[in-house]
């Protein structure tokens, strides 16, 4: 456990005010005065909608980072364009790689193991791994909530599926959704995935028989809304997280027909495209190199003609999931609008992890027999192919932390807040930086106790100066990734990424955005210090050494077995249906 901290005083990041002090600095005087009002004026106090923003954080479920139209996709996104137009987009924002870590770290502004999610949900019996959020952090919720705000939330949760670890344990006051990972769309999919459930607020609930998730949340999301409207003069936060686009591939006819046969121009040209599209929009330097095909792809013009349709047919399916966000995008703005609320409501809209690669070319397909692709009783993924795809121009996917693992779109929108109208922020940022994004602009405080337990400082920097302009040339700000082995860090400009055992590599972001000249040979001094910071980061925030934790599970699973010969259903379940033992 090569990796393991000395626990004895915590890592503190005691930059924190010197950073709020700098983001202070860095505003004109003008934005620097209302930055304050705003900062000072619900310390201790009841928020009034109005002299605070409304909050709603929309995070989608593995959706890649060139999907939406204004990253340079040709999936129909208008809703999310028209945020983009009217707002920001960052064009080097950054997730956790994948879900559980990524929520931990959007929840709770620390990184993922240090709040107690080094993995995913299973508990390792040690405090980094224990696979639900601990009592060292604070969740936005539980921030916003002591500055007087309402706080919902509706979707996939996915840091602690256990009663007692759900979203209302957590400070927000109302919760309609899944605490578990999701991975249903459709009623029918439950008969799939029997460890998937709802609930509504701390009771299991049936999901309606018309179930589809991302419409459903939406209406529970809208209804919400309306209450909390009705509810005297408080602002809102609405975390909204999706199940979609993430497998399986399952989505409404009507959405599927839009994008029939529009993808049989096939892999290779879609990724030329984007890769074109957002050159033009400014979303990468013109002259980025397209990241090569993934070795494990062929090219679309040596696939058999069967084989193209029923490819094609899936990116399809893939692309109306994202349509249905985007359609239920339009929903809560029309809400908002409705409630006179959308101009001084803060939107974030990102992604949880970079496209998913799982089933490997061509796609995995389970489910019921015949059950055709796209409907409730199937189970499918678009595969390692369109994966690339969707992730242009970078390489990799969800789980590694090559670009095309961590790179997230985030859009951005808050008229009242935000005076830039379609700007793009090339500041390099990450989801860390959200809870000291809304603390300072929710008037919250962010105390050194909660509940009678120290809380660790947040770990990242607050957007709202970059809100107010761009800064300028990237700081040479570190940033860490561990998951699963796979390691990265990013300062400044350099960016050194090591996949499980392998060597690390190092890449200059500005030259080599895609990650496509290693580097490392000649900056033996850099990789060295580079490699020297991570090791730091990790022994501070509680990484295990991914082979060394693999080792203890076996050992615990070995002792477990001797206490418990008997199987759990639950593991039986697992066996029947291998695919899922990765919880996504
Ligand atoms: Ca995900």
């Amino acid at each position: 456990m090569k990796y393991q901290p000395a626990v004895a005083g915590h890592a503190f990041n005691r930059d924190f005010p010197h950073q709020l002090l700098r983001t202070i600095a860095t505003l004109t005087l003008a934005s620097a005065a209302a930055f304050l009002s705003i900062f000072s004026a619900g310390h201790g106090e009841s928020a009034e909608r109005g002299s605070v923003p409304n909050i709603l954080l929309i995070l989608a479920d593995d959706m890649g980072f060139s999907d939406l139209g204004c990253y340079g996709g040709e999936i129909e996104t208008p809703h999310l364009d028209a945020l983009a137009a009217g707002g920001l987009r960052f064009t080097q924002f950054y997730n956790s790689a994948r879900c559980c870590p990524t929520r931990a770290a959007l929840l709770t502004g620390l990184y993922p193991h240090q709040a107690g999610i080094g993995h995913m949900v299973g508990n390792d019996g040690i405090a980094s791994y224990q696979g639900y959020l601990n009592d060292r952090c604070l969740t936005l919720a539980e921030a916003v909530k002591g500055a007087g705000y309402a706080t919902l939330a509706v979707g996939k949760w996915h840091v602690g599926s256990a009663p007692g670890q759900w979203p209302l344990d957590r400070g927000f006051d109302r919760f309609w959704g899944t605490p578990t990972g999701g991975g249903v769309y459709f009623k029918d999919t439950l008969q799939i995935r029997k460890e998937v459930f709802f609930v509504d607020g701390q009771e299991r609930i049936e999901p309606p028989d018309d179930l589809y998730v991302t419409d459903t949340f939406t209406d529970r999301a809208l209804g919400f809304l309306d209450q909390a409207a009705t509810q005297g003069d408080r602002p809102f936060f609405l975390y909204f997280g999706h199940i979609a686009p993430h497998w399986p591939l399952q989505a409404k006819p009507a959405d599927i027909d839009k994008y029939r046969g529009r993808y049989e121009i096939g892999w290779d040209a879609v990724r030329q495209r984007r890769l074109a599209r957002q050159q033009q929009l400014g979303i990468v330097p013109p002259d980025t190199a397209l990241s090569p095909r993934d070795p494990q792809a062929r090219a679309w013009s040596e696939m058999p003609d069967e084989s193209r349709r029923e490819l094609a047919y899936r990116m399809a399916v893939y692309a109306a999931q994202i349509d249905c966000i985007d359609q239920n995008v339009g929903r809560l703005v029309a809400k908002l609008k409705e409630l006179n609320q959308f101009d001084n409501t803060l939107i974030l809209f990102l992604s949880d992890n970079g496209c998913s690669a799982e089933g490997g070319p061509g796609g995995f397909s389970r489910g019921h027999p015949g059950a055709p692709i796209g409907t409730g009783l199937s189970y499918a993924s678009a595969g390692l192919e369109w994966a690339n795809a969707c992730d242009t121009p970078f390489r990799k996917y969800k789980m590694d932390t090559y670009q095309g693992g961590i790179a997230t779109p985030l859009i951005a929108h808050w008229p009242a807040g935000i005076a830039a109208r379609g700007e793009l922020r090339h500041e390099p940022g990450h989801i860390i930086d959200v809870m000291p994004t809304l603390v300072g602009l929710a008037g919250a405080t962010y105390p050194a106790k909660f509940r009678g337990n120290s809380i660790l400082p947040p770990e990242g920097r607050s957007l709202a100066p970059i809100f107010g302009a761009s800064g300028g040339p990237a700081s040479a700000r570190v940033l860490c990734w561990e998951h699963q082995g796979n390691k990265a860090i990013r300062q400044g400009d350099w960016k050194a990424v090591a996949q499980g055992r392998g060597a690390w590599e190092l890449f200059d972001l500005k030259t080599d955005r895609t990650e496509t000249r290693d580097i490392a040979a000649q900056h033996p001094e850099k990789i060295r210090e580079l490699a020297d910071l991570w090791q730091a980061w990790a022994a501070r925030c509680g990484v295990w050494d991914w082979d060394d934790l693999q080792q203890h599970r076996r050992d615990r699973t070995k002792t477990k077995s001797k206490e418990k010969p008997a199987r759990k259903s639950a593991d039986v379940d697992r066996e029947a249906f291998p695919a899922l033992r990765s919880e996504q």
